[in-house]
């Protein structure tokens, strides 16, 4: 059996966060949704007995149901053997991963500040203020922190030479700030030089290169969590 990912078929979303740790790590995977479609998830999730993925993305690997990106990642880690072998570095990974996702939420509430079933341009003027303190205040702060947590290592990556399911995730993380917000990233150039590593050396992973270059990977589109709108990217 091989491991299934269920996750929304149209934009990369949290879904890329795994799908570029399996793609780099070279598993093999289904991409459940992509083959059958969003109905044939909405169906899978509810049927599942017990306790059930609040949401999507998921993993399913025979038996066992995981969701919440952090924790497939982790899983898949040491599915793989993949870990670095000491708890404390292990579980600093995780912590990453879980600053990652919450960035991730903030990004998206840029777009979606007052209620994620509302559309955007029922919600734009709350969304100009939260994307104005995003931009302001909390954006950096995460970046700092992110640029700090790699720079201890002396790069490329988080743990040094060996690539780790965070360096995938901050490639993917500043992929999508570069879609979402052009000119405030051009502003941070070389502000960041850690980070700005990290987003040029994943690529050179072998199996990130192929998949790169497949049609398995879709571009940011405004469907999806990292949407461009000029109007939230203004200084
Ligand atoms: N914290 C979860 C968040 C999962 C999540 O919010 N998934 C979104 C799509 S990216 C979703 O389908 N949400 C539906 C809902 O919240 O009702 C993770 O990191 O995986």
């Amino acid at each position: 059996v091989t491991t299934q990912l269920w996750y929304w078929p149209d934009f990369p979303g949290r879904g890329e966060f795994v799908r570029l740790y399996m793609e780099a790590a070279e598993i093999e995977y289904e991409d459940m949704a992509r083959l059958e479609g969003a109905d044939a998830l909405v169906e899978d999730m509810h049927a599942r007995q017990g306790i059930r993925p609040f949401a999507p993305p998921y993993l399913v690997d025979g038996e066992v149901c995981v969701a919440q990106t952090p924790l497939i990642l982790t899983y898949l880690q040491d599915r793989e053997g993949l870990g670095s072998g000491e708890l404390e570095t292990d579980l600093q990974l995780v912590q990453l991963q879980m600053d990652i996702a919450d960035l991730v939420e903030e990004v998206f509430r840029t777009h979606h500040p007052v209620a994620p079933g509302l559309h955007y341009a029922d919600q734009m003027d709350a969304a100009y203020e939260m994307a104005h303190d995003f931009r302001e205040n909390r954006l950096p702060k995460y970046l700092i922190h992110f640029e700090n947590a790699v720079a201890a290592s002396g790069g490329p990556f988080v743990r040094g030479q060996q690539w780790r399911h965070v360096d995938t995730s901050l490639f993917q993380l500043i992929e999508g700030l570069d879609h979402a917000f052009p000119r405030l990233m051009e502003h941070f150039r070389g502000h960041f030089p850690y980070l700005e590593g990290v987003q040029a050396t994943v690529p050179d992973i072998e199996g990130v290169a192929a998949y790169l270059a497949s049609e398995r990977r879709i571009d940011f589109n405004e469907d999806g969590i990292f949407r461009f709108y000029e109007e939230l990217d203004q200084q």
